[in-house]
């Protein structure tokens, strides 16, 4: 009998092809668009393994739009996304966190019909202590007609994204992407540099015994979060009848990838602390495109009240509580907020 010959190993790029050729989900420009932030998404990955040896860590001495102090490696990562995209002629416009305003293709290179928007690296408050960080992207199609793209056209409801994808800097490099078509993700191959599949059709299990949040906000939370809390904390002996366990990256990327991977919940609710900010994570380029992946691996993605896919955006930089994972957790979860109307 002849050995099996193990399953030739699927690239990146025969995965987009043949979701281009094979099954007509994407276009050219899609498919040169996610081939490209991949390609960025290689360079970073380069650039925060070095870690002290590439001269990167620390702090930038900026501040981005949020006020927040900027990492060397947030404006590096943020440099490599826009110099990978300007050319290629798949994009409108791109938008980032690290920047107030959208960043214009530049008047050289040909225009396409997306809009690019990213937090070039989620968590970067971790790298410095080496936990894994990541880099969250969503793309819309700009608006028809509109030759010079300002915020006004990004501020589009997160289900009219056409596709959503992070890649996570752990013990590996990985890329977690939506089309619109299931959740697949790819592993880097170091050897050969390219993302190989992995996973096809990733599914989050609706129920679980495991949630992420950052505790030390409990005392400035509204009453539905603390009863919510409460009953997964009573355990066994409480109402909820079953023990939880609790993990807290706070890396986003780190803690929505262990969701996808075995389930879970990932809450960052409204608290007295940010409640005149309207939260502490960003629609455009954290909530959205991880609700988008999140639902489409069969969970649940809300701030609390609906689903966070059709808040329509008021800003670029808008911020919203965020409750996505495990669906039968996320559903008890916005019933408390809806009963107690907060
Ligand atoms: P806290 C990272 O700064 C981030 O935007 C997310 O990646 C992460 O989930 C959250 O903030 C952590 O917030 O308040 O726990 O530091």
């Amino acid at each position: 009998m002849t050995a099996k010959s193990p399953r030739k190993p699927i690239s990146l790029t025969r995965f987009l092809i043949e979701e281009q050729r094979d099954k007509g989900h994407i276009n050219s420009d899609l498919r040169l668009l996610i081939e490209v932030v991949a390609r960025a998404c290689k360079r970073i990955a380069i650039s925060v393994g070095r870690g002290a040896l590439g001269g990167v860590l620390g702090s930038a001495g900026t501040e981005n739009v949020q006020g927040e102090v900027q990492k060397k490696l947030d404006v590096l990562s943020n440099e490599i996304l826009l110099e990978a995209n300007e050319w290629g002629g798949h994009l409108a416009a791109l938008a980032s966190e690290e920047m107030d305003d959208p960043h214009p293709i530049p008047h050289r290179y040909p225009k396409g019909e997306y809009l690019l928007v990213f937090d070039p690296l989620d968590g970067s408050s971790n790298i410095d202590v080496n936990i894994s960080v990541g880099t969250i992207f969503s793309v819309l199609r700009c608006p028809a007609g509109v030759k010079d793209p300002d915020e006004k056209a990004f501020l589009q409801a997160g289900v009219k994204q056409v596709a959503a994808g992070y890649a996570v800097y752990g013990s590996s490099t990985m890329l977690v992407l939506t089309l619109g078509d299931g959740v697949h993700a790819f592993t880097l191959d170091r050897e050969i540099g390219s993302f190989v599949l992995t996973g096809s059709d990733l599914t989050i299990p609706e129920d679980t015994r495991e949630f992420a949040i950052n505790m030390s906000n409990l005392r400035h939370w509204q009453a539905p979060m603390r009863r919510y809390i409460d009953e997964l904390l009573a355990g066994k002996t409480g109402p909820r009848g079953a023990d939880f366990n609790m993990r807290w990256v706070a890396s986003m990327v780190a803690d929505v990838h262990r969701i996808i991977t075995r389930g879970g919940i990932f809450i960052y609710p409204i608290d007295a602390k940010i409640a005149d900010k309207g939260g502490k994570l960003r629609l455009m380029y954290e909530a959205n495109p991880m609700a988008m992946i999140v639902e489409q691996a069969g969970g649940m993605a809300t701030d609390g009240h609906g689903r966070i896919l059709e808040i329509v955006p008021k800003s670029l930089h808008q911020r919203v509580p965020v409750f996505l994972g495990s669906k039968n957790e996320i559903d008890r979860v916005t019933r408390y907020h809806r009963e107690a109307k907060v």
